[in-house]
């Protein structure tokens, strides 16, 4: 008689992983981080990144009055159930602050899991879908020739696709020109930066830049850009049309995308490939975009989307309108983001490309992590778990310190969209 080999219905070949306790770390090695811990009774622990850029304070808060409570003593294995009671179980469901908790928790689970079982994240996921992650780098400049040698400067380190962003005549500030061009942090003050915008210069300006682009660096470059959101539907439209000859590989955040149907109007207009979400934080915010095919790359990850396990649900449903995934990566984002995402883009099929604003080595020391960048992409590594950690020492040498991201206002003084 074959010896039975039922398989016990709660047995997942993992012993109970009780959590005992967690705790949120706060750090900031030249920008503010929120981190989770999560350590379980079998003494295995895991870390998610909860960082909410200039609202770091209400994840703290989320976590430490709301979230912490409920988690003592459940099953780290529980991923799924632990995810839908957090979701299902606030009531007042989604938004920014809640979908950054509940990530920070579920990045924390996966890694304590693959930690547990000895494998990397992505294996549980099921296993790579390819050779390292497409990345792209953050090229800016002044004026036209600044950044022209920026792109070159991105290139000779080996990037295949760029995003490409330039002063404006007669804009002060504008966004995605900073003064240190490897490292972008917009949250510069404790109060936020008020600056000023002009569409009119920028509808002008921005196809010299790719013409300059195309003229000097030649087709065979991924150049990106990003509008961060500052125009109106129609104006996005005008803009997609007049750089359709320099064949981006995207254009993000071309409208403000509450109002999901805006994007047909630009749709209607030009080919231009869009991308939109780093600020949605579920499904929802992207439902009407991926089902009428309103946009090509999907912007949201694991931070912002409530980790892996919403992600997932994400990027499927994409997958059948074929929109592929464009996970936002800025530095703003912890290297566990960074480590997490890479786990998710390795496994993803309908994977687009990654973004890659690189860490300072102050943060990169407090956040060590097994991913590395070789030939224009990024490889997650085979640690178990996610492979990113955090260093608590080093992390308590840098205090949090109060910072919000800019405002924007139009010439004439009326509110805008930064
Ligand atoms: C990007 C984003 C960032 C955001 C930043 C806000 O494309 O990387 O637009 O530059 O402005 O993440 O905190
Ligand atoms: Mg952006």
């Amino acid at each position: 008689m074959a010896e039975d080999v039922r398989i016990n219905a709660r047995s997942t070949g993992l012993p109970p992983l009780r959590i005992r306790a967690a705790r949120v770390i706060v750090t900031c090695p030249g920008r503010n981080f929120v981190t989770l811990k999560i350590e379980t009774d079998q003494g295995v622990y895991g870390v998610g990144d909860g960082t909410l850029n200039g609202r770091e304070k209400a994840v703290v808060a989320y976590l430490e009055d709301h979230v912490i409570p409920v988690l003592i003593g459940r099953d780290a294995r529980r991923i799924e159930d632990i995810w839908q009671y957090l979701y299902r179980g606030a009531y007042w469901r989604r938004g920014p602050v809640t979908m950054r908790a509940i990530a920070a928790v579920d990045m924390a689970l996966w890694d304590i899991k693959g930690k547990a079982l000895g494998v990397p994240v992505y294996d549980l996921l099921g296993g790579p879908s390819r050779d390292g992650v497409l990345v792209y780098g953050h090229a800016n400049g002044a004026d036209l020739e600044e950044t022209k040698d920026e792109v070159a400067r991105y290139l000779d380190a080996g990037y295949k696709a760029i995003r490409a962003q330039t002063g404006v005549p007669g804009v002060a500030k504008p966004y995605g020109v900073s003064r240190d061009k490897d490292f972008y942090e917009p949250a510069e003050d404790e109060l936020p930066v008020e600056t000023i915008w002009s569409t009119p210069q920028y509808l002008r300006h921005a196809p010299k830049l790719f013409d300059a682009l195309r003229v000097r660096f030649g087709d065979d470059v991924e150049l990106l850009h990003d509008v961060h959101h500052r125009l109106t539907p129609n104006e996005a439209a005008q803009l997609g049309k007049s750089l359709e000859p320099y064949r981006l590989f995207w254009l993000e955040d071309p409208t403000p995308a509450e109002n999901q149907e805006a994007f047909r109007l630009i749709r209607q207009h030009t080919t231009t490939p869009l991308a939109v979400g780093e600020v949605f934080n579920s499904l929802w915010d992207a439902k009407d975009l991926i089902q009428n095919q309103l946009i090509d790359y999907l912007r949201a990850t694991v931070l912002g989307a409530g980790g892996i396990t919403h992600m997932r649900r994400v990027a499927d449903f994409a997958s059948l309108w074929q929109v592929r995934t464009g996970c936002h990566g800025a530095t703003d984002l912890s290297p566990i983001t960074m480590a997490t995402a890479l786990h998710f883009d390795t496994w993803v099929p309908n994977f687009g490309i990654q973004e890659y604003m690189r860490h300072t080595e102050a943060t990169d020391a407090v956040f060590p992590h097994a991913y590395w960048f070789e030939a224009g992409r990024l490889h997650p590594g085979d640690a178990p778990g996610h492979g990113c950690d955090i260093d608590e020492a080093l992390a308590a040498k840098y205090p949090y310190a109060p910072k919000q991201l800019p405002v924007a206002r139009l010439e004439d003084g009326t509110m805008w969209n930064w």
